[in-house]
């Protein structure tokens, strides 16, 4: 047997010494010290031994086997070091090809108008506040003045999670969260998705973005809501915009209004954007409501204010010149990029 054990030794050695890479080497490990290799056979013979013979021959095989992993592992280091070199002589990069080239994204349309309003407002000492849009009916509709017989809560309107809970229709539930928690003076804007129960089509969507504003501070009056929004109006649609007011009715103010620009693209004359009007729909506003600022915490005797609102998608749409609202949600890359 010893003879045996030291042909076996003498085998695998020259094989390994032999092998020209990685697999092969492998096959020579498999061969002599895997589970049916050779020298692995030669210990499940020891049976047929005597008990003296049996630790020598034992302690033979596994110096054997040690010796031959040792070779192997030196072998694989020798492999790889010389498959490396082998790599770094032939594999050459040419580090003057240009780089493919990195497609920058765009910022979305609507993200553009929130930000540049943002801008604005930030400017004449707004804040920026957001809140939940899943939201309590309680915040939505009951203390923005919005009774519960009022038909814009009707389920064909609003979407409801569970009778008290919906996603919010507008973001004045957030003016009114800060409000509760806030002393005035408050000068917020809220910008954030709503969600109402509108069929798709090019002016409508079930979901889509608000920006609505709140001052309140004690001596807040009509002419001060009309001189922001002026200003407003002008800085995000040009210098010689006009702006008009229409009486109109909203349950969280009074009086209420809505407020018109004249056209951006026409100047006023009558053009396809302004469907030959010559102004343009911007907003709604109002005096907050007293039972609003009540319901808050406020003192409405002390505390008055105004608050306004606007839809984003309608702005992008004037201003990109987009004429179906689709486009601003599908989200396709042909679309975005020209913005
Ligand atoms: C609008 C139009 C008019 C509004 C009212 C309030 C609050 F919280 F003070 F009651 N926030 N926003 C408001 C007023 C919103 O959007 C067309």
């Amino acid at each position: 047997m010893k003879e045996e054990i030291a042909k076996i030794k003498e085998n695998s050695i020259k094989e390994i010494d032999t092998c020209k890479d990685l697999k092969s080497l492998n096959d020579v490990r498999v061969q002599y010290l895997g589970k049916k290799g050779e020298l692995t056979i030669v210990l499940r013979k020891m049976g047929i031994l005597s008990p003296e013979e049996r630790p020598v021959i034992g302690s033979l095989v596994n110096e054997v086997r040690d010796e031959l992993e040792r070779l192997i592992q030196e072998k694989e280091k020798q492999l790889k070091k010389e498959e490396l070199l082998k790599k770094l002589r032939t594999e050459n990069i040419d580090v003057t090809e240009p780089s493919k080239k990195t497609k920058l994204g765009s910022i979305h349309p609507i993200t553009q108008i929130i930000k540049e309003v943002e801008e604005i407002f930030l400017g004449m000492g707004y804040e920026i506040a957001d809140g939940p849009e899943v939201e309590k009916a309680i915040y939505n509709f009951d203390k923005l003045n919005t009774p519960p017989d009022h038909p814009a809560r009707d389920v064909q309107d609003t979407f409801y999670i569970s009778d008290d809970i919906v996603l919010r229709s507008q973001t004045s539930p957030v003016q009114a969260r800060v409000m509760e928690n806030q002393k005035p003076p408050i000068k917020i804007i809220c910008p954030g998705a709503v969600y109402r129960s509108d069929s798709v089509d090019a002016t409508h969507s079930p979901v889509f973005h608000q920006i609505e504003g709140l001052v309140v501070d004690k001596n807040i009056a009509m002419t001060d809501l009309k001189g922001t929004l002026e200003m407003f109006a002008k800085k995000c649609l040009g210098e010689n915009t006009k702006i008009r007011f229409r009486p109109h009715h909203f349950p969280f103010t009074e009086p209420s209004a809505e407020a018109d620009v004249s056209c951006f693209v026409c100047g006023g004359k009558g053009c396809r954007v302004c469907k030959q009007e010559g102004w343009i729909e911007l907003l709604g506003c109002g005096m907050v409501h007293p039972n609003v600022l009540r319901n808050c915490g406020i003192d409405s005797e002390i505390y008055s204010g105004f608050a306004f609102g606007f839809g984003v998608e309608r702005i992008a749409m004037a201003k990109f010149g987009i004429e179906d609202m689709r486009l601003l949600f599908e989200n396709d890359v042909r679309f975005l990029k020209q913005f």
